[in-house]
Formats: structure tokens, sequence, C-alpha cells
């Protein structure tokens, strides 16, 4: 399954934030590979369908921006803290990414600054004054600094407007956090798989079956592609 990007025609599918990495890296080859074993073809047509369905959406969202250059050891830091709210990433980290889905899918590029990190030769000023961690995606807000991303997607949904990244009906509300408290489970067993070689073990079967299950409750989604 190849989704169309027009509007990054310049960007490598693992830099595109519309492009989340495990749909690219992981859940791809292997979802090719499983659905093929699975006999059930309504599931797959449906679960095609909420990918395309959300690909689309975002895609149709994007305002086209001019991605800065990662900051590396020999890099000022930014202003910190003069009131300017930025999302620090790195353009490879899966984690970020899905922060920099959500940002973009709220249409906030205008009030979320992004701000690259190189992780390879990391500025100290990033540990030392931004983020003891020493991690990314860490978002720098009302003189504060948090991180982990997904409690980035819900701080983001909550505090900046835009389309909401959670459903507002309690059952499918439901499905979300489970889909987003499920979806680290998912992707370490997707690149633990990707990586080996042979057939996908039993527990990424489960936990493509446990995807499956949840998507297949509602045909309205998209609920996947910002919680993984
Ligand atoms: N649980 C964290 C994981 C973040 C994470 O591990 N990011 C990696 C890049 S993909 C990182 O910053 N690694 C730097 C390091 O561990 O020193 C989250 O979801 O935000």
């Amino acid at each position: 399954m190849t989704l169309p990007h027009p509007n990054f025609p310049d960007l490598p599918l693992r830099q595109n934030p519309f492009f989340p990495p495990p749909l690219y890296k992981a859940s791809l080859p292997l979802l090719s590979g499983h659905l093929r074993r699975r006999k059930q073809r309504n599931n797959e047509r449906r679960l095609i369908h909420c990918f395309a369905m959300a690909a689309a959406a975002a895609v149709a969202e994007y305002t086209k921006e001019e991605l800065p250059s990662s900051l590396d050891a020999t890099a000022e830091p930014p202003a910190l803290f003069d009131g300017t709210t930025r999302l620090y990433i790195s353009y490879t980290c899966p984690f970020a990414q899905r922060t920099w889905i959500a940002r973009n899918y709220k249409g906030l590029q205008e009030k979320i600054k992004l701000v690259a990190i190189d992780l390879q030769n990391r500025p100290a000023w990033y540990k030392e004054k931004v983020y003891s961690e020493n991690k990314v995606p860490s978002l720098e807000h009302n003189n504060e600094v948090k991180g982990e991303s997904l409690d980035l997607l819900k701080y983001i949904d909550e505090h900046f407007e835009g389309p909401s990244l959670i459903p507002d009906d309690e059952e499918k509300k439901k499905i979300a956090e489970e889909l987003l408290a499920y979806c680290d489970s998912f992707n370490g067993a997707s690149y633990r798989d990707l990586r080996a070689k042979g057939d996908v073990s039993e527990e990424v079967e489960a936990a493509f079956n446990k995807i499956e299950e949840c998507l297949s409750k509602y045909d309205d989604g998209p609920f996947l592609p910002w919680a993984i």
C-alpha cells in the first residue's frame, strides 16, 4: 500500500510527519504478510480503508513549512522560556514524530515551533537547560518542559486548538485510549520482528489482531495513525 503525499515532494518518507514510521517501517511489510495469511477479507479491507482515510485527512490539512536544520553540539540554544512554544524533536525519532504528527494534524505549525536536535551530536544545553532526560520529544510551553510522547499527544490535544485527536463519543474514546496504551507494546513487537528474519511471531500476530479488533469496531476512525 503506497499513499500519495503531494505536499511532501522533497521529503524522504522517513522524515515525513504524516507517514508515521511504524506505518512505514513496521506496519506495512508486516501488515501485508500478516494480512495475506488472514482469511477474513472484510477485516483487511476495513483496515486499509482506515489507514487511507486517516492519511487523506492529514494530507488535506497540511500546510507546507520550511523545516529547520537539526541543531548539533556547536549550535546556540534558542531563546529559551521567552514565551515561544517549542517542540523539540529529532526528524527520525518515531516518538518525536507522533507528536509532530499531532501538531501538524491540529494545524499548530504557527503556534508550536519545531526545534530539531541532532541526537548523534547533541548540544549540551539541551540536557542542561531544556530537558534533563535528554530525550526527544519534549515540549516547552508556558515556561515548563514536558516529555513522553504519549503524554504530549494528550497535552497538545488538551491545551491547543484544532481538531480533536480523541473522539468525543465515550465508547470511541475508550477504544482510542486502549490503542494509545497499547501502541508501544505493538511497536516493540513489530520492531523486534522486523529485525528478525523469517515469519512473524505469534506475539506480532496477536498485536495485529488486537489493532484490527479495535479498528473494526467503527468505520469512521481514524484513531490509529496518531496513536501509534
Ligand atoms: N518514552 C519516550 C521515548 C523517547 C526516546 O527514547 N527518544 C529517543 C529518540 S527515538 C531519544 O531521545 N534517545 C536519546 C537517548 O536515549 O539518549 C517517549 O515516548 O517520548
